[in-house]
């Protein structure tokens, strides 16, 4: 199967961590493809640059479709243009934020979320509660890192992380972690390891999700909500957004 992995922002340095995170845990049958639209916000820190990048997401998904891939992971902490996307595809489309929170669920009865800037943490906790986790989630921290502090490659940001995910167990009694961005997909394998808990990432958790919906023949439902779009056409530079003419 080919599983396409989109960063929604445009910073290709990300991409490549994100899609190396995915490869690491795809089945031996698994193709992954990592892709960022090449218009959008280069970082993604805020309600106006996830709309900002939501058309690009769904390029990428049109994309994705006309060269037959078998599901989708939207590898940003808002999981932007997810259910427009879902409307596009024939397969399973999976957010990270989605997939870490229920895949911590599954492993913990309450999990804290540490993510980068302070002013993201309404995004995530709307997401808490769009996705039905208030019961399991202890918390959300920021480390106000700027979501591209996390391609320095110093460790600063890393020890930053750890710190909050430390304060995150003794204080607010978390049992596991969800991490916050698409662009810490590299660091849960070893903050598991530092903090003794689990750890999880969204772009490999979202990876496997994908891949057991794929292998149980499940696809986005194509009745009413997520029914392909309405016919109609677009204008201006959204004009090959024109569908079904
Ligand atoms: C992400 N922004 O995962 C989010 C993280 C955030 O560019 N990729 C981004 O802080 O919302």
């Amino acid at each position: 199967m080919k599983i396409q992995v989109i960063n929604p922002n445009i910073t290709a340095a990300m991409t490549a961590t994100i899609g190396a995170a995915a490869r690491q845990v795809a089945a031996p049958g698994t193709t992954i493809v990592a892709t960022n639209p090449t218009m959008g916000p280069v970082s993604i820190e805020g309600h106006y640059d996830e709309a900002l990048s939501v058309i690009g997401v769904l390029d990428e998904i049109r994309q994705g479709e006309a060269v037959g891939v078998d599901g989708y992971v939207i590898a940003c902490f808002g999981d932007p243009g997810l259910r427009a996307a879902r409307e596009l595809a024939r397969g399973p489309v999976v957010g990270i934020a989605e997939a870490a929170m229920h895949a911590a669920s599954l492993i913990a009865s309450r999990f804290s979320i540490v993510t980068t800037l302070s002013r993201t943490k309404v995004i995530a906790q709307h997401l808490v509660h769009s996705y039905g986790m208030e019961r399991c989630c202890a918390s959300i921290r920021a480390t106000d890192l700027a979501v591209l502090d996390l391609e320095d490659a110093s460790g600063a940001a890393r020890a930053s992380i750890l710190q909050e995910c430390r304060l995150a167990l003794k204080q607010d009694e978390a049992e596991a972690i969800v991490l916050g961005c698409g662009g810490m997909a590299d660091l849960a394998i070893e903050l598991t390891h530092d903090l003794g808990v689990p750890v999880i990432d969204g772009v490999t958790a979202g990876v496997k999700f994908v891949e057991a919906l794929v292998a149980l023949g499940l696809g986005t439902s194509k009745v009413r909500d997520f029914a392909y779009p309405v016919p109609k056409p677009c204008g201006g530079l959204l004009a090959e957004f024109s569908r079904g003419l």
